[in-house]
């Protein structure tokens, strides 16, 4: 069955990866499945048709058969359910395995989507230049938790997992900065982007960049 995803017709990163297609091409790399992408314009993510997909209005979405789904945590764990090579097979290891996919979106990623919210919506109000250094100590606060428990381990858990997937893209969304603080995290997420799966989704949204402009 074909599997379709939406991605930015016009991604506001110009090519760098940073939106939340990315996890999802690079699973669907990870795990050798073929996709299509059907690219969005930012007014129709808003009609009718895409909402009817994602009740958000945004990407990214996944279409296999009859099933449809939002939000790129569900997406990406559904593909490592249903694909070997994203989760271990012992019960225990995939459950901690799924519980480091939770704390990328949901202990990580808040922290670091707060900062760009500051800057990208707040950024011209009053009270930005005496919130950024509190944001950004909370950003701290996490990196130095997750480069501890990292230590000098190649990947979360064992070997590379669905979770590494998603930390490693969350982590990129910082776009350096915080994370050159601690060089065992600067060298987790550069092994991410080694691998050849990353390179190809990489590639492919790039080209989507690239297409536009030639
Ligand atoms: N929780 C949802 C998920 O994980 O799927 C969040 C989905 C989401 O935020 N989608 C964004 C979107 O559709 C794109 S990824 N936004 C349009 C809208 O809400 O109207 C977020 C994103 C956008 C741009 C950059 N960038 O330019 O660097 C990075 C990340």
């Amino acid at each position: 069955m074909t599997i379709t995803i939406t991605a930015f017709e016009s991604s506001p990163d110009r090519g760098r990866g940073l939106a939340r297609d990315m996890r999802v091409r690079w699973a669907l790399e990870e795990v050798g499945q073929p996709y299509a992408v059907r690219l969005v314009s930012f007014a129709a993510m808003k009609a009718p048709a895409h909402l009817g997909l994602h009740p958000f209005g945004q990407i990214p979405t996944y279409e296999e058969g009859d099933l449809a789904l939002f939000e790129s945590g569900a997406i990406v764990l559904h593909i490592a359910q249903r694909h070997a090579g994203l989760l271990p097979e012992d019960g225990d290891a995939r459950a901690r395995a799924i519980g480091w996919m939770f704390a990328a979106l949901n202990t990580v990623e808040p922290v670091i989507v707060e900062r760009e919210t500051a800057r990208l919506v707040e950024g011209d109000k009053p009270w930005t230049e005496a919130r950024m250094p509190i944001v950004e100590d909370r950003i701290r606060t996490r990196l130095g938790q997750l480069a501890d428990r990292i230590g000098a381990a190649d990947w979360l858990d064992g070997d590379f997992s669905a979770a590494d997937l998603l930390m490693v893209t969350v982590l990129r969304r910082l776009g350096g900065g915080l994370v050159e603080a601690h060089p065992n995290l600067a060298a987790y997420i550069a092994r991410g982007e080694a691998r050849p799966a990353y390179q190809r989704a990489f590639a492919d949204q790039l080209a989507v960049f690239t297409a536009r402009q030639g």
